[in-house]
């Protein structure tokens, strides 16, 4: 399947950075960029269990990394019961039992089998059937409501490992943990020693919210699509669903639209600074979209308007109010450009770039942007975001755009993506009224694209410095009083006005993206920083041996070299 032979392709480029053996040695944390700040103001239920008494003189090496059935798991699952008498060894005859051979718990076999094969050695086919001892079962007759679509249970006993779900996506869920209760060495391209050893007990697990998204910034610089792909496998090991791709801004324009060549061959000429540009043809937006919809992650394409629409600005005069297009703004101010409302150039553009992305996208979602509108005036601001959202509704779409398109008539399923700016919470607070629904991104907690120190490189800093563990110690249902019920989810943006490649993306999502995917997942009422951070820690040598560039934190105790 080409979505395996695309990982496969990741990995190994992944792995070029890494190193010998098992790859856990320190990676050093390197920066490539560096930024200036914008004038924007400032503003379980889980049981533990006992160390398991190593089996064999082989297999005490191992004893530590299954020391504790959740010690290694983020988002920690809804329940988790250890059973300490227990474990599982994968073994070289293993096979991966697909329960009823329908195509998407083959999918998950697949893509298990995939990963596993490599530092495993074994061939790990997979059947149809209902399980054989010494195996993994795959299994669509969970038949538990409590699990809704994305639930999943997860049983390691000694004769084998079994998951069940109510739907495919729960499945991949089970096995995402899977691979984290194997340790980091499963996470390797070359065989590895093993024993691979699973600690026993019983995990039931389903998700808080229904949306767990990133957003990455394509416009600020443009990243190809083995990058964009290469994210979507390190967001869907930690069960994130939704990939916001911001596809024009001011310094660039990201997707090739029909009868609008220049959005293209102007728009997207150039990035920040000067820098390249790029963008997507449609079978390159096509190919990513199929890659997450293989890793279970939807696609929410957005075009921003009628601000930070400047690449739109410079490729067609026709949309200027004087008839002039400037060139292309590479700084990263913001606030200086607004489509000409009213004009029908205008409009005529607007229900295009909307038509073809409706078109292009399966995800329920167009993204409308409608931050930061500052030359723009209110009423055009209104009547312009009223006309895209019934544009987006009338293509059969779900209306989604930053919090303060609230300033206009909407759709009653319109979603807000609140962003803690200015009057967000008055906003937030709006969409909840009007029956709308809300997705938590608060600039003070999420913002991927703020530096972690001072001393940071990379990143801007308006909405303040955040280290760990600003992503991780908020409530995403008590930002905005009385509307808890109108929030679906939870989502990191990461802006690129100083992140230029592959490694910077990785830096600065990395760790905090794993704070942000257990705030949308995990209930609330198990969550706390002193649970997390040894869980968070364990990650440090997958991310290694993946070749993650991730932040080494000070705040975590990462395993030592080893
Ligand atoms: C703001 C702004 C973006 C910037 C970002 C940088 C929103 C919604 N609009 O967030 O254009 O890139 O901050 O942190």
């Amino acid at each position: 399947m080409r979505a395996h032979s695309r990982r496969s392709a990741h990995r190994s480029v992944a792995r070029s950075a890494s190193v010998a053996g098992l790859g856990l040695a320190m990676l050093a944390a390197c920066t490539t960029s560096s930024g200036s700040a914008p004038s924007r103001p400032t503003q379980a239920t889980t049981s533990s269990s006992s160390p398991r008494p190593s089996q064999s003189s082989t297999r005490s090496s191992s004893s530590a990394r299954v020391a504790s059935f959740t010690s290694a798991l983020v988002p920690l699952p809804v329940s988790a019961v250890a059973d300490p008498a227990s474990t599982f060894t994968l073994g070289p005859d293993a096979q991966i039992d697909v329960h009823d051979g329908s195509a998407g718990a083959q999918q998950v076999a697949l893509d298990l089998a995939q990963t596993l094969r490599p530092p495993t050695g074994f061939a790990l086919p997979v059947v149809t059937g209902a399980g054989r001892p010494g195996g993994i079962a795959l299994s669509l007759d969970a038949d538990d409501h409590s699990l809704g679509d994305e639930g999943y249970t997860l049983v390691v006993a000694d004769d084998g490992v079994t998951i069940k779900a109510n739907a495919a996506a729960g499945l991949f869920y089970g096995a995402q943990t899977l691979r984290e209760l194997l340790g980091p060495a499963i996470e390797a391209q070359g065989a590895q020693p093993g024993p691979w050893l699973v600690p026993g007990g019983k995990i039931t697990d389903y998700p808080r919210y229904s949306y767990r998204g990133a957003m990455l910034d394509v416009a600020r610089h443009f990243f190809p699509v083995s990058t964009v792909e290469r994210y979507i496998d390190e967001l869907s090991m930690y069960k994130i669903n939704m990939l916001h791709l911001h596809l024009s801004d001011d310094q660039g324009w990201r997707i090739a639209i029909d009868g609008w060549p220049k959005l293209t061959t102007v728009g997207s000429s150039t990035a920040v600074g000067g820098g390249t540009g790029g963008f997507y043809t449609k079978a390159d937006y096509t190919e990513i979209v199929t890659y997450a919809q293989a890793h279970f992650i939807t696609v929410v394409p957005e075009i921003d308007m009628p601000g930070h629409v400047g690449a739109a600005l410079s490729s067609y005069a026709s949309l200027n109010c004087d008839g002039v297009a400037p060139p292309i703004n590479v700084t990263i101010d913001v606030g200086q450009s607004s489509l000409c409302v009213g004009k029908a150039d205008t409009n005529t553009f607007v229900r295009a770039v909307i038509g073809e992305l409706a078109q292009l996208t399966p995800g329920p979602y167009i993204h409308i942007g409608g931050d930061e509108a500052q030359s723009t005036s209110a009423s055009d601001y209104g009547s312009l975001i009223a006309m895209a959202a019934q544009t987006v509704e009338n293509d059969g779409k779900t209306p989604m755009g930053w919090a303060d398109i609230e300033q206009a008539q909407l759709p009653p399923g319109t979603v807000a993506q609140y962003w803690s700016y200015q009057n967000g919470v008055g906003y937030a607070d709006d969409a909840a009224k009007r029956g709308g629904k809300l997705v938590m991104s608060p600039a003070e907690h999420v913002y991927l694209d703020q530096k972690y120190t001072l001393d940071t490189t990379l990143g801007l800093q308006w909405a303040g410095i955040h280290e760990l563990p600003d992503a991780y110690d908020w409530d995403p249902s008590v930002l905005v009083s009385g509307a808890s019920a109108a929030v679906i989810g939870v989502e990191g943006p990461l802006w690129s006005e100083t992140l230029s490649s592959l490694a910077d993306i990785e830096y600065m999502a990395w760790p905090r993206m794993a704070e942000v995917a257990e705030v949308a997942w995990t209930p609330q009422a198990s969550r706390a920083w002193a649970s997390f951070a040894p869980r968070l820690a364990a990650q440090g040598p997958a991310w290694k041996v993946l070749g993650v560039n991730f932040y080494a934190s000070p705040k975590v105790a990462w395993p030592a070299a080893g």
